[in-house]
């Protein structure tokens, strides 16, 4: 194989890695897990769809990333309706960012509200104990997560609000600031779905937190495509300023991954590859996604190929 055709992720061969046939109690399916590293063993918070329908997050960790996953006996992290009637359909799509300065854990997931998704914030230090920080932005508005460091003493978020959506103006990635992880503003486009033939024509959103590199802040983003025969999710990549993370200074023309295998293209949502989480170790990237809605499955790339890929990118 030539360079050119060189794929930048490879697929661990035990993919699917997870399965709901590996949960200790009944559900439907396992998807898009948000991801941390904590002392050299792996953590997913994984979205848990019910027999309802209805999503909780669960925590499942493993030596190695790939095998031997422990499994939280009951749910983690559940809606709480008492305090938080905004999680009415549940909890969704975390993703995880560790704030060095703190040693806390900021999740941004989605609160699936009887008026659509909104972004809602919890933090933790082990996972077991949740702060909820409530609801941060109105429906419709998802695929969220924050930056590890301030920016000029603010907080930054990018996310994905829906509300001018529809079949002509497509869903744009966008990023907000804040200087209390409360009260969100100053926000702004910062990528755009590109409209008619493009894989990324019709909704984009962030996949896992930005991972900052020494060339910026390289992030994944999901694009979707309509299509007569229903939506394909493929993954992008694009690289954001690292001191000002508004400034998008490369974006891939093409996929970095896409739906190939029958797990991906496969089960309750096919032909979706759908990401909230990673971890790097040394140059190894471990991208762990939701294959078709229905299980989790593995991917690593190399940090230093995915930046020489991008920076020979269009700006
Ligand atoms: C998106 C989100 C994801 C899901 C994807 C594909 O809008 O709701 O949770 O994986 O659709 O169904």
């Amino acid at each position: 194989m030539s360079d050119g055709l060189k794929e930048l992720f490879t697929r661990h061969p035990s993919n699917p890695i997870l399965t709901v046939d590996d949960w200790p109690y009944r559900a439907n399916s396992v998807f898009n897990a948000g991801a941390v590293e904590i002392d050299g063993k792996t953590l997913l918070l994984v979205r848990v769809e019910d027999r309802r329908g209805i999503s909780h997050l669960s925590v499942a960790r493993s030596d190695d990333g790939v095998s031997n996953w422990k499994i939280d006996p009951e749910e983690t992290f559940s809606a709480d309706l008492d305090n938080h009637p905004e999680e009415l359909w549940g909890v969704e799509d975390p993703r995880i960012t560790f704030v060095p300065t703190t040693g806390e854990y900021l999740i941004a997931y989605t609160a699936y509200s009887e008026t659509g998704p909104m972004v809602a914030l919890a933090r933790t230090r082990d996972f077991r104990k949740f702060e909820r920080l409530g609801t941060i932005m109105p429906p419709e508005d998802k695929d969220a997560a924050l930056f590890p460091v301030k920016f000029d003493g603010r907080w930054a978020m990018i996310h994905r609000p829906y509300g001018a959506a529809s079949e002509h103006i497509p869903a744009h990635m966008w990023i907000s600031f804040s200087p209390d992880l409360k009260h969100w503003g100053d926000t702004r486009v910062l990528m755009r779905a590109r409209r008619g033939g493009w894989w990324d024509a019709n909704k984009i959103g962030l996949s896992p937190p930005p991972m900052e590199t020494p060339s910026g802040w390289l992030i994944l983003y999901h694009g979707v495509r309509k299509t007569a025969a229903g939506d394909i999710y493929r993954l992008g990549a694009a690289l954001l300023d690292r001191d000002d993370p508004t400034k998008v200074i490369r974006r891939s023309n093409e996929w970095v991954f896409s739906p190939q295998e029958t797990y991906e293209r496969v089960g309750d949502v096919g032909e979706v590859v759908f990401s909230c989480g990673w971890v790097r170790i040394d140059d190894t990237i471990r991208l762990y996604y939701g294959a078709a809605d229905t299980t989790i499955a593995m991917a690593q790339a190399s940090v230093s190929e995915l930046l020489d890929y991008l920076v020979a990118c269009p700006s």
